[in-house]
C-alpha cells in the first residue's frame, strides 16, 4: 500500500493531459472488456465501478450501504455512461464519461489536498487518482531538474 496527497489541481492536469488521460482511459476500457467485445456491458460497468473505488469516496457510500440502493446506484451510473441508449458502453462514451467524473472529482477536491492510501491492485492497474498523482509528481521531478 502507498499514500499519495492530491488535490484538485492534480486530477485537473492529469484529465487535461490529453495524451496520459486517453492512454489510462483506453487501457482500462480494454481491461474491462471482459469478452473483448469492443463494449462494455452493465456487469462489466460494475466490476469496473468497484475497482475503481468510486462508488466509497466520490459518491459518498460507504460499505453498510444495503444492496438494493448500490444496484439502484449502478444502475443509474450505467445508464448515464450509455449515453444513446444503446444497453452498452462503448470507447467513446466511456472516455467521455470518466472525463465529467474526474473532473467532478476535482471540482469536489478543490484546493484541499486529501491523502488517499492505495492498495496494490490484483490486475496490476493503477486507479485513475492514482495516476494523476503519479503524473504530477513526474511533473515536479522535470521542473526541478530544469
Ligand atoms: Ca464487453
Amino acid at each position: 500500500m502507498s499514500v499519495v496527497i492530491l488535490d484538485g489541481s492534480t486530477v485537473r492536469s492529469f484529465v487535461g493531459d490529453e495524451a496520459a488521460f486517453t492512454k489510462s482511459v483506453d487501457e482500462r476500457f480494454a481491461s474491462l472488456d471482459l469478452n473483448n467485445d469492443g463494449v462494455l456491458s452493465r456487469g462489466e460497468l460494475r466490476r469496473a465501478l468497484e475497482t475503481f473505488r468510486l462508488t466509497e469516496t466520490d459518491f459518498g457510500l460507504d460499505t453498510t450501504t444495503p444492496p438494493e440502493q448500490l444496484a439502484a446506484l449502478y444502475d443509474s451510473i450505467f445508464d448515464q455512461f450509455d449515453l444513446d441508449g444503446s444497453g452498452t458502453v462503448d470507447l467513446a462514451e466511456f472516455r467521455s464519461e470518466m472525463k465529467k467524473i474526474l473532473l467532478a472529482v476535482a471540482d469536489g477536491l478543490g484546493a484541499s489536498p486529501i491523502q488517499i492510501a492505495f492498495e496494490a491492485d490484483p490486475d496490476g492497474g493503477r486507479s485513475f487518482l492514482r495516476q494523476a498523482a503519479d503524473l504530477e509528481a513526474t511533473k515536479l521531478a522535470g521542473d526541478n531538474r530544469g
